[in-house]
């Protein structure tokens, strides 16, 4: 079991350089614009630190919340780390060389950010073959350092019909939802997914 014993917002960035030392272990959470990267941090961590809404293109830096859990075991062990909200995969509400330069920045970021230890892939569950998903997953993959993971979550859940969510489900993948009550009732909640986060914070060879 774990315990939320602490969460919250610490700075912002725009670029590399402007982020806090990289002196902690971070999860970061990335995905296309919209698919509920901030909902996703909030859900997690039962607090509304991360900015969502309805309109794409909201989280425009780079935003780096402190987060404090203790793993209760026979041995209970407390955990420090850090959570990094990031603007959305192709937005494109603003012109050609904002969005360049937002993507250079971020890709910049994911790149040489070297206290990563976990990167967070959240798809859309209704769209889940989208080719800028794929590109993603693929450049990730290329990145990871032996001490990084990577982990894809199905969010939106709560919007597939019920043999949608069944079918999803069977293939074994990590579903989430902002809505309680349907993610924490058959498909494991939302402490399997913050038991998961951690396995790949401390990188425990369990996805
Ligand atoms: N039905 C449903 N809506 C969700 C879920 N997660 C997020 N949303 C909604 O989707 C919209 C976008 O959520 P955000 O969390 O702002 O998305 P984001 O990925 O952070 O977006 P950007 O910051 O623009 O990149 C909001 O209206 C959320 O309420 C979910 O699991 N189910
Ligand atoms: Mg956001």
């Amino acid at each position: 079991m774990i315990i939320l014993k602490d969460s919250k917002f610490l700075t912002s960035a725009t670029n590399l350089q402007g982020c806090p030392p990289p002196d902690m272990m971070e999860v970061v959470f990335l995905g296309r614009s919209n698919v509920g990267k901030s909902t996703f941090i909030n859900t997690i961590l039962e607090k509304n630190l991360a900015k969502s809404s309805s309109t794409p293109g909201k989280t425009q830096l780079i935003n780096f919340f402190s987060v404090l859990w203790e793993k209760k075991a026979e041995d209970s062990q407390s955990i420090s780390f850090r959570f990094v909200d990031l603007p959305g995969f192709g937005y494109a509400k603003v012109s050609k060389g904002t969005k360049k330069d937002w993507e250079d920045n971020l890709w910049n970021f994911l790149n040489h950010r070297s206290c990563i230890k976990l990167f967070v892939h959240l798809v859309d569950a209704r769209h889940t073959q989208l080719q800028i998903d794929e590109y993603v997953s693929e450049i990730i993959q290329k990145l990871l350092k032996p001490d990084q993971r990577l982990l894809s979550i199905y969010t939106k859940f709560d919007k597939l019909n019920k043999n949608e969510q069944h079918r999803l489900y069977q293939k074994g993948k990590l579903v989430a939802s902002n809505n309680d009550k349907i993610i924490n009732k058959n498909y494991g909640g939302k402490e399997r997914i913050r038991e998961m986060i951690l396995d790949g914070v401390l990188g425990i060879e369990r996805i």
